[in-house]
């Protein structure tokens, strides 16, 4: 048991305890005056999708603060050489950087496109809800329960500290020995197993529940990201939970996976990258259905070349899988892995360049409207062609021994992550927010929010291709003058500025649109899939009676020739949604379960671990949609 004592804490610790607890009493408080308690205890036996994917996008955004925090610490640091901020230099900066790339990628960027998915795939083939709406509540639970035991770890003074990639042999207990990477290893383990859950639900969601007539040959672009993604999902995380369990046998048990003379290190980062590369392509797929279906949306066309769009996410997905030891060139795997992997990455570049040309080709001849959603998509195409670039750059096996580490390759993947998820995960939360509250966000503070943001972005990650050209790597704290990277350092930390003021544009939209806001129609955005054709926002069973699809964007073509949507006379049973809290107590027993490992509490290892245990049992006991099937079969 290594707890921290009083006294020892540095002060951004006290700090953020201090800032906690405060806003912990003013939301209590809130949530007691204004008498919110009855909608909070709803939420917390909730199993239906638009409730879920409305908590995810909500924990998303808090998580985005807290890491926008971190980004923010990280960029004051570098803003002048030699430079002396608060604390964040040495292990303190390690653990800044650590916690910031890891919150971005599992608890922001996933959490974000999930939400999306969860409220708006269901809605947009026509189903009522997920195919397994319990199960769903489990994997929200479970990511909340994953995020929350990663950022205890701060609170505790465990911040892990060996980088998002949680590289061996540093991450082993001979460098790391405290509880930091038990944090790590134990909250992406029960997040991640929750991340696996969804993409079961939306496979089977995808394939068994849409409407009748809507084959997938006529299915809308985002579910269709989704079912790709989701599949991803299915063969990526498995092996980062097989990794984490090496790593925490390494760690806990004495065994030598990724040390010693039998176990390397090299393992590590196999394993890593098997999971790591397609996890980028994961969390890129769904923003592409996102924009595919806003650029369609607001140029009052059909998206352009559906076919080679639907084969290019596919064959994105594939070469995925073969390319993750682009991450790996300088290792020494030899010059022939060197060159195969090399090519396969380049390869990518072929269906992605097709998707950027049918995007413009989509508008081509459009009627475009320009709202926020559409804004996003626009800013996105030469930011994500840019992050594009870098990358086959990278893919060069050669010039990467001279890039690899270095803050051009941290322009690289910003490019890409930030250009490409989080303002697709803009674009799809202006686009969805009616079907999730019933209002319509204010366009004119959402365009603040996106040119400040846009801005803000290229002034910060621009300048830092040269700053790594210039030689400066990846995971410092501090440089000197004569390093020559002052003033695109200066120029980044300006820019980092920017877009965290855009952000708050985006809490005073918040507030703005909920008090001042008028309820919005289903349809706001005049829009072509079944997901507008129902009330905002989404009621509990939307589809009642069930649509009949017979040709693609069937709403839109029914809409411009006056017509009614037709109806189907024999639609499949849909999933019960029940409510209940057994779904957030199970998240509660695996946070302490997860708890009791990362202190090596054993006894308590094993309470909790019956806990969770006895939670299958009960749930392999109760099947609550027996009766109501039944209901439905009745002639
Ligand atoms: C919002 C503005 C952001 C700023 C100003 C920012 C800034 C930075 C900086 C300066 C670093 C390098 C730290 C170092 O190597 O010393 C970094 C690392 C990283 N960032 Fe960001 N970032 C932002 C947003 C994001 C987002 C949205 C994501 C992902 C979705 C992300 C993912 C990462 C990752 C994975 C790392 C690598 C961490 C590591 O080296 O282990 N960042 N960020
Ligand atoms: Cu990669």
């Amino acid at each position: 048991m290594n707890l921290p004592s009083i006294g020892q804490i540095p002060s951004d610790v006290v700090a953020a305890w201090i800032f906690t607890i405060i806003v912990g009493i003013v939301l209590l408080s809130w949530l007691t005056k204004a008498k919110k308690w009855p909608v909070v205890f709803e939420y917390m036996r909730t199993t239906h999708h638009r409730k879920i994917g409305t908590m995810y996008i909500l924990f998303a955004i808090i998580f985005f603060f807290r890491a926008g925090m971190d980004a923010m610490f990280i960029r004051t640091q570098l803003a002048v050489p030699n430079n002396d901020f608060w604390v964040f230099q040495g292990d303190k900066y390690n653990e800044v950087f650590t916690t910031h790339g890891t919150i971005m990628i599992f608890f922001v960027a996933m959490p974000l496109l999930i939400g999306l998915m969860n409220v708006a795939v269901p809605l947009q083939i026509g189903a009522n809800d997920l195919a397994f709406p319990y199960l769903n509540a489990i994997s929200f639970w479970f990511f909340l329960a994953g995020g929350i035991i990663f950022n205890m770890s701060f609170f505790m003074n465990a911040a892990p500290n060996t980088g998002w990639t949680a590289y061996a042999p540093l991450s082993t207990d001979t460098y790391t020995p405290g509880p930091n990477i038990n944090y790590y290893i134990l909250g992406l383990q029960v997040s991640g197993l929750g991340t696996i859950f969804t993409a079961i639900n939306m496979i089977v969601t995808v394939i068994r529940l849409r409407a009748p007539g809507l084959k997938l040959s006529r299915m809308p672009l985002f579910p269709w990201s989704t079912l790709i993604t989701s599949s991803l999902i299915l063969v990526a995380f498995p092996v980062l939970t097989i990794a984490l369990f090496l790593l925490m046998f390494d760690r806990f048990y004495g065994t030598s996976f990724f040390t010693g003379e039998i176990g390397s290190p090299v393992y590590w980062q196999h394993l890593f990258w098997i999971f790591g590369h397609p996890e980028v392509y994961i969390l890129i797929l769904p923003a592409f259905g996102i924009f595919s279906d806003v650029i369609s949306n607001f140029s009052r066309k059909r998206v352009y070349g559906y076919t080679s769009m639907v084969i290019a996410l596919a064959l994105i997905g594939l070469l995925g899988f073969m390319v993750w030891a682009h991450h790996m060139f300088t290792v020494g795997m030899g010059p022939l892995a060197n060159s195969v992997f090399a090519i396969t990455t380049m390869l990518i570049a072929i269906p992605t360049g097709v998707k950027v040309f049918n995007w413009l080709f989509t508008m081509r001849g459009g009627v475009i409207r320009m709202k926020t959603p559409m804004l996003f998509s626009l800013g996105f195409i030469p930011t994500f062609v840019m992050g594009g670039v870098t990358g086959v750059m990278l893919a060069v096996a050669a010039a990467d021994y001279q890039y690899h580490d270095s803050y051009f390759v941290v322009a690289h993947f910003h490019y890409t992550m930030v250009g490409g998820t989080i303002l697709g995960a803009f674009a799809g939360i202006y686009y969805w927010y009616p079907k999730m509250t019933g209002k319509v966000l204010d366009d004119k503070l959402g365009r603040w929010h996106f040119w400040l943001f846009l801005i803000g972005f290229h002034l910060t990650f621009l300048p830092q291709h040269f700053a790594g050209l210039n030689g400066m790597p990846r995971r410092v704290y501090t440089y000197s003058w004569a390093d020559n990277v002052f003033i695109f350092n200066a120029i980044s930390t300006v820019g980092a500025y920017l877009m965290g003021i855009s952000m708050l544009f985006v809490i005073w939209n918040l507030y703005k649109t909920h008090r001042y806001g008028k309820k919005a129609d289903g349809d706001p955005w005049d829009g072509r899939t079944l997901d507008w054709s129902v009330a905002s926002p989404a009621p509990e069973h939307p589809f009642n009676p069930m649509p009949k699809v017979k040709r693609m964007d069937e709403f839109w073509y029914c809409k411009i020739k006056n017509k009614k949507l037709e109806y189907a006379d024999d639609p499949r049973p849909s999933p019960i949604s029940v409510e209940t809290y057994q779904p957030i107590m199970l998240a509660g027993v695996m946070m302490a379960l997860s708890i009791a490992f990362i202190y090596h509490w054993v006894w308590l290892q094993v309470i909790f671990g019956i806990g969770a245990l006895a939670f299958l049992v009960i749930r392999s006991l109760t099947d609550e949609r027996r009766q109501a099937y039944r209901e439905e079969e009745k002639p």
